[in-house]
């Protein structure tokens, strides 16, 4: 792993107050390749603050006390362009990452076919089981080993088993069939697809989740959905702990052509934030995602922090953000309950993505997300690729997960 994703702990960041800055070593040590030619001078206009696009600070709303915009020399991305195109993919995409996934199922069905899920269920249907309890038993172990939980399985379980009582399944191929259906129904309800409000300008997005689970990864994703669906697109980049996790998502924007307002490493997080919003008001930026800084959900005061950037917002446009999205990482576990409910307290998650369900993840615990919060699962992560991303798809993940050539 480049060290560049390797993350310094929050106590470890100093103090809040110096002025941003990137040393030349951070920005080697973000980008693992030698500088290419600068970014254009029109690029660097580009990612200016609000105060250069015509809009001096506070205009739209009065800075709140505790936030202090940094002065107009110090706002905004005084970044010496780190690298051009194919520099930006190194340092952005593992050079062993596969090759983005096939369009539609077949991209769900291949990513998705080594999870624990698809391997438990793949071994259990191989072996042509006859249709009785110890059937069901170990459905039910298959469903708890991939991180179903357990009142999701035994509310699945418990169907099956009466309606194969009332011998509703000619054979355990109809159950399977069954066990599809009701996989389905589950996660139904919360596959809303995240609709951007065109009369909220900006729309604005706050990602928010712990440490590593994709969140930077999933904002250079989602830039290039928004880009290809037309809209204009600005960046903040609220992870101040580390000059890398600046510079990070400041290579996705130039990698999208996105404007990046960033205030460099320890600035105050609800103060980019702030001076974002002022910006994509004041250029009419169709769409604004702020990045933020990983945290434990353990952490009460960086989870007051997640509070304290939505009050920011709020002083100024009232409905922002307009979305909450909380990027999970799909292997987590159990374990992600916890995390959603400790974020949903502080910040009041609107959306989530569910990440890394590629490779081995168990991918159960989206079901149980599903059934115990019932907040929508915008997106997928099913690989590192910036078209890896795909739309909350229920029938194609079960389908991944459960292939309908199972069993028949
Ligand atoms: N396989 C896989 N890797 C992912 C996915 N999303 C993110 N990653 C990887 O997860 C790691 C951490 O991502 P990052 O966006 O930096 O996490 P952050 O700390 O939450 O911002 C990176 O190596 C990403 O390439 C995904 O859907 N699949
Ligand atoms: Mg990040």
């Amino acid at each position: 792993m480049l060290s560049f994703f390797r993350r310094k702990k929050p106590q470890d960041a100093p103090a809040v107050g110096k002025p941003p800055q990137f040393s030349a070593e951070e920005l080697a040590s973000a980008i693992p390749a030698p500088a290419e030619p600068p970014v254009p001078a029109a690029d660097i206009a580009d990612a200016a603050p609000a105060s250069d696009a015509g809009a001096a600070p506070g205009s739209v709303a009065p800075a709140p006390a505790a936030v202090v915009p940094a002065p107009a020399a110090d706002i905004a991305v005084p970044v010496q362009a780190p690298a051009a195109m194919d520099t930006a993919d190194a340092a952005l995409i593992p050079a062993n990452a596969a090759p983005a996934a096939a369009a539609g199922k077949p991209g769900w069905r291949d990513r998705l076919r080594n999870s624990a899920f698809a391997r438990s269920f793949g071994g259990l249907f191989s072996r042509n089981p006859r249709l009785d309890d110890d059937l069901l038993d170990e459905i039910e172990t298959a469903l708890l080993t991939a991180d179903v939980g357990v009142p999701a399985t035994t509310a699945l379980v418990e169907d099956l088993r009466k309606r194969m009582k009332s011998r509703e399944f000619t054979d355990a191929n109809a159950l399977l069939a069954a066990l599809r259906a009701d996989l389905i129904a589950l996660l139904q309800p919360v596959a809303r697809p995240l609709v951007i409000d065109r009369d909220a300008r900006p729309f604005v997005i706050l990602t928010v989740g712990v440490n590593g689970v994709g969140k930077t990864t999933t904002i250079g994703k989602l830039a290039k959905r928004f880009k290809d669906e037309g809209h204009s697109l600005m960046l903040a980049a609220g992870d101040t702990f580390r000059a890398a996790a600046v510079a990070q998502l400041q290579v996705w924007g130039e990698r999208n052509g996105v404007a990046v307002i960033a205030q460099g490493q320890n600035a105050d997080a609800a103060s980019v934030a702030f001076d974002a919003l002022q910006a994509g008001k004041a250029r009419g930026t169709s769409v604004l995602i702020a990045d933020t800084a990983g945290r434990l959900h353990t952490q009460a005061g960086l989870m007051n922090e997640l509070s304290k950037i939505r009050r920011v917002l709020g002083k100024i446009d009232a409905t922002a953000p307009h979305e909450v999205l909380m990027v999970i990482d799909g292997t987590t576990g159990q374990n992600a309950l916890n995390q959603l409910r400790q974020f949903h307290a502080a910040a009041g998650v609107t959306g989530l993505v569910v990440t890394k369900l590629d490779g081995t993840a168990k991918g159960g615990v989206v079901f149980a997300l599903a059934r115990e919060f019932g907040i929508p699962i915008r997106f997928a992560g099913i690989g590192e690729r910036p078209e890896d991303l795909r739309v909350f798809d229920p029938e194609a993940f079960v389908d991944a997960l459960l292939p309908e050539a199972l069993g028949s």
